[in-house]
C-alpha cells in the first residue's frame, strides 16, 4: 500500500496564545477557567489540558445525561463536544505557569508520515475529542449516568467508517468519574436491534455485573458502590462480545481515592481497534475514536508540570498492545490502584482490557511522540503526540 505522506497542523502549532484570562483568576490566583474557554483561547492546532485533579468536592452530584446520547444522529465529529461543558475541568489548578504557555513552541519532526489512510477525517475538529481527552472532574456523593446503547456511522478515518453500536453516540462511550465508596447508578436504555449491556471492570455486586442481555427497547438499571480506585473499563458483555466491543461498545471509568490524587493535568487515552471487514482483525486503531486524531491535534500540555494519563487498551483481536512514550519516562500505577507507583518505564504493556495510571512530567518544551509500540497498530490510526508548552 502507498501511504500518502502530507503535512499537518501538527506542525504547526499555535502555542503563542496566554490561555489564562487573568479575570478569571480568584484571589489566590487560582486557575477560574472554563475549560471551554481555555480552549478558545488557546487558538488552532491542538488541545490544551489544564487540570482535573483538584476539583475535590466541587460537583456533589455528577449527572451524564441525554445531552450527548441526544447528539447521537450528529456527526461523531461534532457528537463529544458537549460531554463535560458543564464541568470546569480547570477549577483550581493552581500551579501552572503562563509564562510557560505563551512561549514559542519548539519545532519537532514532522507528523505526516504516520497518517495517510489513517489519518483524522479532513473535516475533524480540534474540539471533536474534548470530551473523551479530559476526564471530568472530581465528584462526591453518588454518580447519576443516563446510557442509552444507539446505532450510528462514526467515521474513524479519513478512509474508514464503521457502523458502530455506541454508548450515547460516541466511540468510546463517556468517562464515568465517582470517588471509591461512592454509588454510581446507571439508568440503561438500549434503543438498538440487538441486545446489549454494561458491564463494569472493578468490584461491585455480582448481581449488578451487567452480563445480562437487555433486549431491544429493553431497560435498566445498573448501581455498584464504585471501586476500587483506579482505572477501570465499562463494556458491553452480550455475546459474541467480541463482535460487540469491536463495533464500539466501552468506555472508561475513573474512579478516585477519598480525598482525591495530586493535583495534575489529566488526560484519557482509550486505545480502540476497528475490525471492519469482520475476518476477526483489526484494521484500523484510535486513541478515543479517531484515527491520527492527537498527530493532527497534539494535546497540549505545559513543561515542567505533572500530568497524569488514564490509559485503557481497549482492542479487541490483538492479545496485547501498550502505549510508548518518547523522550520522558513516567511512573506506572497498573489498573491505577495504589498509592505509590509500581515501576518506572516508557513503555507500559497492556492485555485486552488492561490499563494503567500513568504520572510523568514533560521537563522541556517540545514535542513527545506516543504510540503503541507494536508498530502495526501505531501505523494504523495510533500515533499521537503531546506538545509540552
Ligand atoms: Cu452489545
Amino acid at each position: 500500500m502507498t501511504e500518502e505522506v502530507e503535512e499537518t497542523p501538527a506542525d504547526d502549532i499555535d502555542a503563542t496564545a496566554d490561555p489564562v484570562d487573568p479575570s478569571t483568576a480568584d484571589g489566590r490566583g487560582r486557575r477560574r477557567l472554563g475549560r471551554r474557554q481555555a480552549l478558545r483561547s488557546l487558538g488552532g492546532g491542538g488541545l490544551s489540558v489544564l487540570g482535573g485533579g483538584m476539583a475535590i468536592g466541587a460537583v456533589s452530584t455528577h449527572a451524564i445525561t441525554h445531552a450527548q446520547g441526544a447528539q447521537a444522529a450528529a456527526p461523531v465529529t461534532g457528537a463529544t463536544e458537549a460531554g463535560h461543558v458543564a464541568h470546569s475541568a480547570a477549577d483550581g489548578y493552581a500551579t501552572a505557569n503562563p509564562g510557560a504557555m505563551s512561549a514559542e513552541l519548539p519545532v519537532g519532526a514532522a507528523a505526516g508520515p504516520y497518517g495517510g489512510p489513517y489519518a483524522a477525517p479532513e473535516d475533524v475538529t480540534e474540539a471533536a475529542l474534548d470530551g473523551l481527552t479530559v476526564p471530568p472532574p472530581p465528584t462526591t456523593g453518588t454518580v447519576e449516568v443516563e446510557i442509552d446503547v444507539v446505532e450510528r456511522s462514526h467515521r474513524i478515518s479519513r478512509s474508514h467508517t464503521l457502523q458502530a453500536w455506541t454508548y450515547n453516540g460516541t466511540v468510546p462511550g463517556p468517562i464515568i468519574r465517582a470517588t471509591e465508596g461512592e454509588t454510581i447508578r446507571v439508568r440503561f436504555r438500549n434503543a438498538t436491534g440487538h441486545d446489549h449491556n454494561l458491564h463494569f471492570h472493578g468490584r461491585h455486586s455480582p448481581f449488578h455485573d451487567g452480563w445480562e442481555p437487555v433486549p431491544p427497547g429493553g431497560e435498566t438499571v445498573y448501581e455498584i458502590i464504585a471501586g476500587p480506585a483506579g482505572v477501570h473499563p465499562y463494556h458491553c458483555h452480550t455475546m459474541p462480545i467480541d463482535r460487540h466491543i469491536a463495533r464500539g461498545l466501552y468506555g472508561m471509568l475513573v474512579v478516585d481515592p477519598p480525598g482525591g490524587r495530586p493535583p495534575a493535568h489529566e488526560v484519557a487515552l482509550l486505545l480502540s481497534g476497528f475490525d471492519l471487514d469482520e475476518d476477526g482483525r483489526n484494521e484500523v486503531y484510535a486513541w478515543n475514536g479517531i484515527a491520527g486524531f492527537y498527530e493532527k491535534f497534539p494535546i497540549k500540555l505545559p513543561a515542567g508540570e505533572p500530568v497524569r494519563a488514564y490509559v485503557v487498551n481497549a482492542t479487541e483481536f490483538d492479545p496485547v498492545a501498550s502505549f510508548h512514550l518518547h523522550a520522558e519516562t513516567f511512573d506506572v500505577y497498573p489498573a491505577g490502584i495504589g498509592e505509590s507507583p509500581a515501576f518506572t518505564h516508557d513503555v507500559v504493556t497492556l492485555g485486552q482490557m488492561d490499563r494503567a495510571i500513568l504520572e510523568f512530567t514533560l521537563s522541556e518544551r517540545g514535542r513527545y511522540m506516543f504510540h503503541p509500540h507494536q508498530h502495526a497498530i501505531a501505523h494504523r490510526g495510533a500515533m499521537g503526540w503531546f506538545a509540552a508548552i
